[in-house]
């Protein structure tokens, strides 16, 4: 009978839970009891047995649940107990406990009496241990009467359909090791479709790299602090730390952890790095990529290992790529002044993958005509320094005169030191000069009278060669220099004459060798005798015999000297005969002990001449390798020259060509005459002439860089500028020398200069004829003379003035060749528009990128009256100046410009014109006029426009021209639109 009671409850119940979803807890809730998880009978136990009754039924994945129902609604005096099993308490502190039933309200049960009730009771007993099947009542504790929040719910339709309610108690303490629940029933119609029982903890997790264990809160509500452990392969950047609080929660995350270096941050995991990834710090960052040229083949990195031959200096960071040591310097010059040499290189092509590259200067000291070397003694001074330069150029000063060194120049940076086997350096071997002598320190008074005193002294410290005389200047002391004598003595004493007597002098001595003049002594003083006093210690009867006597000396001293002149100076040329006095004019100024030129043509016999200048070289010495050019009178070849005891050097070979006339052969051999006269860094060596077999043949030193011009084309700005003013100071020292020497060149030009392979140049090309027939740059002038126009001074192209004054005219020519890298001097200008242009006072334009210093110096040696050009001395020194203070060369000539114009005229500024069309109308005045006639124009845009046709179909064809020209119209175009342009 029960049972058909029941049905409708039961069928509702299978509804219900047809309709349940899974059953899914949070992760913060342990089980204790979950009586849908029991697939079998729970065996709890009911008293009496007829009340709580324990039905199977399915879920909806048909999954058998047990429930237990009463409904005995219809009886008195219900108390019917439905039993749990022990319950372990495990870590619980306090428990939930959750019912899922169903009641029947009252009043949907028809016919019940007064005894229908609506709730239930739960209760439950705590116990250390399992008792069984014992059961008493009393001894447990209410935890709560349970009601329904709602027993039906009345459809639209008026069906009523059963509620699932769910309740949840909190029991707290508990503390024994386990628990029973028991559910009173007084009277309800109740079906108990689940029961759970469980805690709350706070679960295992992963925060900032730190683990957190499943940690129970406390039963009270206060929270519990936990420390978490960093995980694997991670350490404590600060500690780590969480409250977990009594609802099962992690709170407050405190500190982290950190991913150990070789491992990255995975959220909460730290993983080490792939192959070919590195990371160098603890932190929390992803791993990187291995630098260029360097790898990894482990897990794990902490920095990755350099390719072969590359390295990592110390204080490299490991994200930096791997490095290896700079090439060799390039390009390295050498300028060497007396004893002092200044070097110069180009950075080395491959700086190792650094910024920090510096070079270091090695000197060794070698010995002629051997390969032995050793390292420079204490005396040598590098300036700045050797080592560390971070500049291209060093000066190495006190040297030794007329020694042999080499120097090796290496680019090193901070990977240097790791990598010894790929260290490179280059090499620079040179010669110095000889020096000028020291100062004389050491002055005696020997004797003093009313109007003369005698003075000895001592040769100074380190004459560097031969003395050929002292120089003493004196004056005296009141006239401050103003007025002064100076004397000229072979020897270490002299006697002052015809001064004023009681008076005070001052008196300065300097020694002179062939190297100039050495420093002045400091100043010395003295004092003549008062009129009264004749001479201190000697009668004057001894006086007037010594006056008789070096009268006579000196009468015979003339004498000898005009007969020894007369002989032996029969084949001087007579336009420069020593001069034994000072001239202080604008003229030629040569010094006597200085070896003056002897022109070859004054020979008689001009193999006298040759055989006199130059060595006798038999052929069997010379090997020739291949030819290298054209000369006017043959093939010039290249070669080698063995002489006994002597290293096999390169020599360029100047054959004469087979058939010549006794004139050319005499021609020929006139450049070895005059050549073999030199001796000079920057004059081309004569090594010697073949005279006595054919082909007769002039040989010199090789220059590995031929001629400068070409060289220059080739090397179209490849150099900086330093390097440039180097390879000018050689060829201005050079023709210092050929001046001094009273050598006038007459065709200096860049196609003369010849080029070593240390950059050194060299003036070349001294054939009698050669400035009339040889250079395909000559051409007739009105006079008839054959004269390369464009490097010429006016006055010898006009009246044939050659002078060293027109040297230094063609030297700022050649200034000009060398800083626009060969080209051509007026481009194709006609040599007569050429003429006439200079004339009106017309000078070529600064190069591109020109040092305005070195414009000036052009402009300087191109001004028209000779007298006001410098002297090759002061070209040297100017030169010498702009390379120890390179700071000055930054300033370029265009930049302090206002324009270029095709040619730039001295007193022409551009700012003048007023408009386009006056500008043109000066212009057609320029020796380019025609390169402008036949150019309409009828605005100031149009003319920039003028396209390369237009300007080849007027003659300007090349691009030189063409670009300064329109430059100019651009410049003066800025100029008329915006008012003078400032300079
Ligand atoms: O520019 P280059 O190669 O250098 O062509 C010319 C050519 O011979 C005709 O003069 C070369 N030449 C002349 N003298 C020498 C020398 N001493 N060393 C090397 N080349 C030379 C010049």
């Amino acid at each position: 009978m029960g049972c058909t009671r029941f049905l409708p409850l039961l069928l509702l119940l299978i509804t219900l839970v047809c309709c349940a979803q899974p059953a899914v807890y949070p992760s913060n809730e342990v089980n204790l009891l979950d009586s849908k998880a029991s697939q079998g009978e729970l065996g709890w136990i009911s008293y009496p047995p007829h009340g709580w009754e324990e039905i199977s039924g399915v879920d909806e994945h048909y999954t058998p649940i047990r429930t237990f129902q009463v409904c005995n609604v219809m009886d008195y005096s219900q108390n019917n107990w439905l039993r749990t099993n022990w319950i372990p308490r495990k870590s619980a502190q306090k428990m939930y406990v959750e019912l899922k039933f169903t009641l029947r309200d009252c009043n949907s049960i028809p016919m019940v009496l007064g005894t229908c009730k609506e709730t239930f009771n739960l209760h439950y007993l705590e116990t250390d241990e399992d008792q069984g099947d014992k059961f008493r009542e009393h001894q447990f504790s209410k935890i709560d009467t349970i009601a329904a929040d709602e027993s039906f719910t009345q459809t639209d339709l008026g069906d009523r359909i059963l509620k699932l309610n769910t309740e949840v108690r909190e029991v707290s303490p508990i503390t024994k090791k386990g628990f029973y629940l028991a559910f009173q029933d007084v009277g309800a119609c109740v079906a108990l479709v689940s029961v759970r029982v469980y805690f709350k903890k706070c679960p295992f997790t992963v925060r900032n790299l730190a683990v957190f264990p499943d940690t129970v809160p406390m039963d009270t509500q206060s929270l519990v602090e936990v420390r978490g452990s960093c995980v694997n392969n991670s350490k404590e950047e600060e500690l780590p730390k969480m409250y977990c609080s009594t609802e099962g929660e992690w709170l407050v995350p405190i500190g982290k952890c950190l991913c150990n270096v070789g491992y990255e941050d995975r959220g909460v995991t730290c993983q080490a790095c792939r192959p070919g990834f590195y990371k160098a710090l603890s932190g929390n960052m992803k791993c990187s990529k291995c630098p260029p040229l360097s790898y990894t083949n482990q897990e794990g990195a902490v920095h990755c290992s350099c390719e072969k031959n590359y390295f990592r200096a110390e204080g490299d960071p490991v994200s930096m790529a791997c490095t290896r040591p700079p090439s060799a310097p390039r390009n390295v010059i050498s300028i060497i002044n007396e004893t002092s040499v200044i070097l110069d290189w180009s950075w080395p092509e491959d700086t190792g993958g650094r910024k920090d590259v510096t070079f270091n200067v090695l000197c060794k000291r070698c010995f002629i005509g051997s390969k032995q070397c050793e390292p420079c003694r204490g005396a040598v001074r590098f300036l700045p320094r050797a080592t560390g330069l971070t500049n291209t150029t060093v000066t190495v000063a006190d040297l030794l005169a007329h020694t042999n060194y080499t120097f090796e120049i290496e680019a090193q940076n901070s990977v240097s030191s790791l990598a010894h086997m790929l260290r490179q350096h280059a090499t620079v071997t040179i010669t110095t000069n000889q020096a000028a002598p020291s100062s004389v320190t050491v002055i005696r008074k020997d004797r003093t009278s009313r109007n003369s005193i005698s003075l000895s002294w001592l040769e100074p410290e380190s004459p560097n060669g031969i003395i050929l005389d002292y120089e003493v200047k004196y004056y005296e002391k009141q006239e401050q220099e103003t007025s002064y004598t100076i004397l000229r003595s072979k020897g270490t004493n002299v006697t002052l004459n015809g001064l004023k007597p009681d008076t005070r002098y001052l008196l300065q001595i300097r020694a002179r060798t062939a190297a100039g003049y050495g420093g002045t002594s400091r100043k010395f003083e003295f004092e003549t005798s008062p009129d009264s006093f004749s001479i201190s210690s000697e009668n004057s009867q001894v006086v007037l015999i010594a006056i008789a006597c070096a009268v006579a000396i000196i009468l015979l001293t003339i004498v000898l000297y005009i007969v020894i002149s007369r002989c032996c100076c029969g084949y001087s040329k007579s336009k420069h005969p020593d001069k034994k006095r000072l001239h202080f004019g604008n003229g030629h100024l040569r010094l006597p002990g200085i070896r003056t030129y002897v022109d070859p043509h004054t020979y008689e016999d001009p193999s006298q001449a040759v055989h006199e200048f130059a060595k006798e070289l038999d052929a069997s010495c010379i090997a020739i390798d291949k030819v290298v050019g054209a000369g006017e009178f043959g093939e010039v070849c290249s070669g080698r020259l063995k002489l006994p005891s002597k290293k096999e050097i390169g020599v360029a070979i100047k054959t004469l060509k087979a058939g010549y006339t006794e004139t050319q052969r005499r021609d020929f051999l006139s450049e070895a005459s005059i050549m073999g006269q030199f001796d000079h860094p920057n004059i081309i060596r004569l090594e010697g002439v073949v005279t006595r077999s054919k082909p007769v043949m002039i040989v010199t030193e090789y220059m590995e860089n031929g001629s400068l011009d070409s060289f220059l084309r080739k090397h179209d700005a490849q150099f900086t500028v330093i390097q440039l003013v180097g390879m000018l100071r050689g060829i201005a020292s050079g023709m210092k020398y050929l001046s001094d020497m009273g050598y006038v060149h007459r065709d200096l030009a860049a196609r003369n200069i010849l080029v070593n392979s240390n950059l050194v140049c060299k003036v070349s090309d001294f054939g009698l004829s050669r400035v009339l027939e040889d250079d395909p740059e000559a051409a007739y002038t009105t006079r008839g003379g054959k004269i390369p126009i464009r490097w010429t001074a006016p006055e010898a192209i006009a009246y044939r003035k050659f002078t060293s004054a027109s040297d230094v005219w063609s030297y700022g020519i050649v200034l000009w060749e060398v800083l626009s890298y060969g080209e051509r001097p007026y481009w194709e200008m006609s040599n007569q528009d050429v003429i006439k242009a200079v004339d009106e006072g017309y000078r070529l334009p600064p190069p591109m990128d020109c040092p305005a210093a070195l414009y000036q110096l052009m402009l300087d040696c191109w001004q028209k009256d000779r007298n006001n050009r410098p002297k090759f001395e002061q070209i040297v020194s100017i030169l010498d100046k702009l390379i120890r203070n390179p700071g000055s060369l930054k300033i370029t000539a265009s930049a302090s410009r206002p324009v270029n114009q095709l040619l730039d005229r001295n007193s022409t500024d551009i700012t003048s014109f007023s408009s386009m069309g006056h500008w043109l109308e000066s212009a057609r005045t320029l020796p380019c006029k025609e390169a402008f006639s036949g150019v309409s124009y009828s605005s100031c845009d149009t003319l920039p426009k003028t396209s390369a046709e237009e300007f080849k179909k007027v003659g300007v064809t090349i691009v030189g021209p063409q670009k300064k020209i329109v430059s100019s119209i651009k410049a003066l175009e800025t100029h008329t639109k915006n008012g003078p342009v400032p300079v």
